[in-house]
């Protein structure tokens, strides 16, 4: 393969991973009924496991999560199941 190819082929790479990335959603998860220290650990914990999550910030002083997802992946529909099941419901805000 020579350069010309090389770098046309690295372009197309370029090309087809951008979607990718540019699925990467951010939401803020209000999380009402956190009432002590150990309960942001227990829903990032939940959040976590969620196929497609790659980040969760979890705040009792806020009561609420930030969760980075791959929108290709989850929703936040399956992100607020996941709170709930872990027992604490949530919603977005
Ligand atoms: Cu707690």
């Amino acid at each position: 393969m020579n350069n010309k190819l090389l770098a046309l082929a690295a372009t197309a790479l370029l090309v087809t991973a951008a979607p990718a990335f540019a699925a990467q959603k951010q939401v803020t998860l209000s999380v009402p009924t956190m009432d002590c220290e150990t309960c942001p650990v227990t829903i990032r914990v939940a959040l976590m496991k969620v196929p497609g999550v790659s980040k969760a910030v979890v705040s009792y002083q806020r009561r609420n999560a930030k969760v980075t997802y791959d929108d290709a992946k989850t929703d936040v529909a399956a992100l607020t199941k996941a709170t709930e099941a872990a027992g604490y419901p949530s919603f977005a805000e």
